[in-house]
C-alpha cells in the first residue's frame, strides 16, 4: 500500500512542481518520513515492504536525478539494517529522513562557502537553468562583498532560467538573461561558468540540464573556467558498475504543440552529458575535486555498489 503523500510527492516531482536534483531528493526523503509516520503496518515485513514500494514509486518519478535513488537508499539501507519492531523502524525512518534533509541543506551551504573562494571581485559568471548549489556559490560570494555580475540562460523549454534571474534580482545581484543559443556570443566576456548537476558518473562526466554541454564547449574554446557545484549524493554509484545514467526525455508538447507541426517529430531530452575534459573542477561539500576524482568519491561514499549489496 502506497501512502497518499508518497504518490503526491512522486506526482509533483514528475510534473516538475518540485524540481532541481537537491530539492527532489529532499522531497523524496520527506515523503518516506510521512509514509513511515502514517503506516499501519502490523509487523516489520509489512512496514519494510511499504517503505520499499514507496521508494520504487518515488525513484521512477524522474530518471536522471541520481539524488533521488541515493536519498531513498540512504534511508532504506539504514532502516533495513535495524532488527527493531515496527515502532522502532518508524522512528528510525523519521530520524534518518530528517538527517538526510539536514545533511543536504548543510551541503548546499558548504558548497557555497567553498565555491565562493574561487570567485573574485568583479567576476562575470554565466549559469544555466536553476541550480541551488550553483546559486549558493554565487550568492555566498556576493554576501562576502564580491561584486559579481551574472549572465543566465533562459533554459528552454521550461525556462528555469526565469527562477534564477528573479532570485538574483531580488538579492540585488546584477544579472542579464539571454536565450540559450546566445551562450557562445557572450562567453568572451565571462570569467567563470558555474552550473549544477543532476548526476555525476564514475568517469567524471556531468549530467545536467540540456544545453550544459554546449556551454562547456564554448567555455573551453574561450578558455573560461567551467565549474560544477554538486553535493556528494549526486554522484552515481551505479555508473561504477557499468550502468549509464538514463537521460530523461520529456513530452514533446513542452517544446511545441504537436498539433501545429503535423508530420514533425519533436524531441525533448531534458539533460545532456558534459565530458570530464570540459570540466575544470567540481565543488562538493567535502571540497574541490577534479572530475577525474569522481571515482574516488563514489568509492568512498557508495562502496556498497562494488560489493553488490
Ligand atoms: C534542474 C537542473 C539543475 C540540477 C541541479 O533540472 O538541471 O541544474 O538539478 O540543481 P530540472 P540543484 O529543472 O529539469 O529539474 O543544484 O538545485 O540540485
Amino acid at each position: 500500500m502506497i501512502c497518499r503523500d508518497v504518490r503526491l510527492a512522486a506526482d509533483r516531482i514528475a510534473r516538475m512542481e518540485v524540481r532541481g536534483a537537491g530539492k527532489i531528493a529532499r522531497c523524496a526523503a520527506r515523503a518516506l518520513e510521512s509514509c513511515a509516520s502514517s503506516s499501519e503496518a502490523k509487523n516489520r515485513e509489512e512496514f519494510l515492504g511499504e517503505l520499499e514500494e514507496s521508494g520504487r514509486v518515488l525513484i521512477s518519478a524522474r530518471p536522471s536525478a541520481v539524488s533521488l535513488p541515493n536519498a531513498v537508499r540512504f534511508i532504506l539501507s539504514r532502516v533495513k539494517e535495524s532488527p527493531g519492531d515496527v515502532e522502532e523502524l518508524r522512528s528510525l525512518t523519521v530520524s534518518t529522513a530528517r538527517a538526510f534533509v539536514e545533511k543536504s541543506l548543510q551541503a548546499v551551504k558548504m558548497i557555497g562557502e567553498i565555491g565562493a573562494r574561487r570567485v573574485r571581485d568583479g567576476d562575470v559568471i554565466m549559469t544555466h537553468c536553476h541550480s541551488n548549489a550553483a546559486l549558493s556559490v554565487i550568492t555566498t560570494a556576493w554576501e562576502q562583498g564580491k561584486r559579481v555580475r551574472v549572465i543566465a540562460t533562459e533554459a528552454r523549454p521550461r525556462y528555469q532560467g526565469h527562477i534564477t534571474v528573479r532570485l538574483l534580482a531580488k538579492l540585488g545581484i546584477p544579472c542579464t538573461m539571454i536565450v540559450d543559443s546566445a551562450a557562445r556570443t557572450f562567453m568572451k566576456g565571462v570569467d567563470k561558468v558555474i552550473v549544477g548537476a543532476d548526476s555525476i558518473a564514475a568517469n567524471g562526466a556531468v549530467i545536467n540540464k540540456i544545453g550544459t554541454s554546449q556551454l562547456a564547449l564554448a567555455a573551453n574554446e574561450a578558455r573560461v573556467l567551467f565549474m560544477v557545484a554538486a553535493e556528494s549524493y549526486k554522484f552515481s554509484p551505479m555508473t561504477l558498475i557499468g550502468e549509464l545514467v538514463e537521460i530523461e526525455e520529456r513530452p514533446p508538447r513542452e517544446v511545441a504543440d504537436p498539433e501545429e507541426f503535423k508530420g514533425v517529430r519533436i524531441r525533448n531530452p531534458a539533460f545532456d552529458v558534459t565530458p570530464p575534459e570540459y570540466i575544470d573542477l567540481i565543488v562538493t561539500e567535502k571540497g574541490v575535486i577534479p572530475p577525474q576524482a569522481a571515482f574516488v568519491v563514489i568509492k568512498e561514499e557508495f562502496g556498497w555498489a562494488l560489493r553488490g549489496d
